[in-house]
């Protein structure tokens, strides 16, 4: 089949589809190009994942808007199926691979679920099929792993007996079908021709820009925007630890700050979670890496967010001393395990982090999270006879804190603030012994009184 002959079945909807990787990203897409009209099979190599899919249930966790409904009405128009089995792929037109590409503690890149679903696919790939990767992949990937390997597994030529190209997912857990239709996307074929065809197909579903260019350069633009906001809000944590040091309040400097045109301070914090932010800058990295290229500030924004949770873990030391309570007797309530705010996604959440740092001091650590299993409940309850009360997410119940009840429930009267919540003048009328990220250290000789 020719590129124009798949035009051709595109525009009709004859074009049939493959989805590799039935997850965050897989599902929201197969779901939404069955939805408009495209016979979608996705392939998915957990049974229980295809059994629960193939029912019309959903199993990505969280609130998902408007997901569970596209589902089930895919599963029940006979457009959307799910499989174990790569062999059933031998006549789709075009297959997506939206499998998962972590980085391991060496910061790597670890293909090996990606070269699976090649190897896999290779054998029964249909003559002139279209591969689009939408997994999230450091530059180069698919001129360098993707397609040879799927040469090598298929016997075919690229551009010859099939095509390739790049459109990374700009999926965000919460808004996956609003961001999938909504967010501009990039689309980048091995050729021209390539990158059009692709052009023609994401119009189907992506209301957003279609910004077409070469493969390499989609796979550049994704790992660095991604890179971007990392350095950006390790700037604005250092700017944070400087005004602690000289007295300032970092919320007003950069209220201050972003008044300037063309300044956009990010928000200092207590640490970077989730698993694009703290992957993408490092799969950016490892193309470069390997040219020698000297990289200084990539990895040091990293290494900054990362050492967020633990700067967190310093305000609470110093507070409890002052409070005269040490670390390994000390109890604490951490409020907030989601990496960010009114989710239940805790994938590289910096509490976690928090949290062991906290119990290798033999401290003892209590959680409370409204959106994460296990930590539901009273938080004033959880807060009885604790010494400090630590705010590590912005969700939405912890800005209204009652900070006179809060107070009265604790043994000793310690809040540390890692997300700007408190107004830190309330809480030191209400008896605190207040840190905030970014604020000025309170005087030590503040008075307290324990309960
Ligand atoms: N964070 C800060 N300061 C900030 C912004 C975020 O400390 O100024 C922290 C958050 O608390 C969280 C982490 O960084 O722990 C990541 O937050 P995020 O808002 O970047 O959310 P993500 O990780 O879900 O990022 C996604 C990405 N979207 C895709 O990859 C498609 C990212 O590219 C988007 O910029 C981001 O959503 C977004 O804008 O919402």
């Amino acid at each position: 089949m020719t590129l124009a002959e798949l035009r051709k079945k595109i525009e009709t909807k004859d074009a049939n589809l493959a989805v590799i990787g039935m997850g965050y990203v897989g599902l929201p897409v197969a779901c939404e190009f069955a939805n408009v009209g495209f016979d979608v099979l996705g392939v998915e190599l957990i049974e229980e994942r295809v059994d629960k899919i193939n029912a019309g249930i959903s199993p990505i966790e969280g609130k998902e808007p408007g997901l569970v409904e596209l589902l089930q009405q895919s599963i029940s128009s006979g457009r959307l199926r799910a499989t174990t089995q790569y062999n059933e792929l031998i006549d789709r037109d075009i297959v997506l691979i939206d499998v998962e590409t972590p980085i391991d503690e060496y910061h790597k890149p670890r293909y090996e679920a990606l070269r699976s679903a090649i190897r896999s696919l290779g054998p029964v790939l249909k003559d002139g099929a279209l591969v689009i990767v939408e997994s999230t992949v450091s530059p180069g990937t698919l001129r360098d792993l993707v397609v040879p390997l799927l040469e090598e597994e298929s016997r075919k030529q690229l551009n010859q007996d099939f095509y390739a190209g790049n459109c990374p997912e700009r999926v965000m857990p919460g808004r996956l079908l609003e961001n999938l239709r909504s967010m501009s996307r990039v689309v980048g074929g091995m050729t021209p021709e390539t990158t059009e065809t692709m052009k023609l197909f994401y119009r189907n579903v992506v209301d957003g820009d279609l910004d077409v260019t070469d493969s390499l350069t989609a796979e550049l633009v994704k790992t660095t925007e991604n890179a971007y906001r990392d350095v950006q809000i390790a700037f604005a944590n250092e700017v944070a630890l400087i005004c602690e040091a000289v007295g300032g309040d970092v919320w007003k400097v950069r209220e201050l700050v972003n008044k300037v045109p063309a300044r956009n301070m990010h928000l200092p914090g207590a640490g970077v979670g989730g698993h694009c932010i703290t992957k993408d800058p490092w799969l950016l990295a490892v193309g470069a890496k390997d040219k020698e290229v000297p990289l200084r500030l990539i990895p040091a924004a990293r290494v900054i967010n990362d050492s967020m949770p633990m700067h967190v873990f310093d305000l609470l030391q110093d507070a409890l001393e002052v409070a005269g309570r040490e670390g390994d007797d000390a109890r604490v309530l951490i409020l907030g395990y989601a990496y960010l705010e009114d989710s239940d996604d805790t994938r590289n959440s910096p509490s976690q982090i928090l949290e062991l740092s906290l119990q290798a001091t033999g401290a003892e650590v209590s959680i409370h999270d409204p959106y994460v299993l296990g930590y539901h409940g009273d938080l004033y309850q959880k807060a009885r006879g604790c010494d400090a009360v630590i705010i590590m997410v912005r969700h939405q119940e912890y800005l209204s804190l009652n900070l006179a009840l809060l107070k009265s429930s604790l043994r000793t009267p310690v809040l540390i603030d890692g997300r700007h919540v408190i107004n830190s003048e309330q809480a030191l009328e209400v008896g605190f012994l207040f840190r905030g990220i970014g604020q000025a250290m309170i005087s030590s000789k503040t008075k307290i009184d324990k309960n």
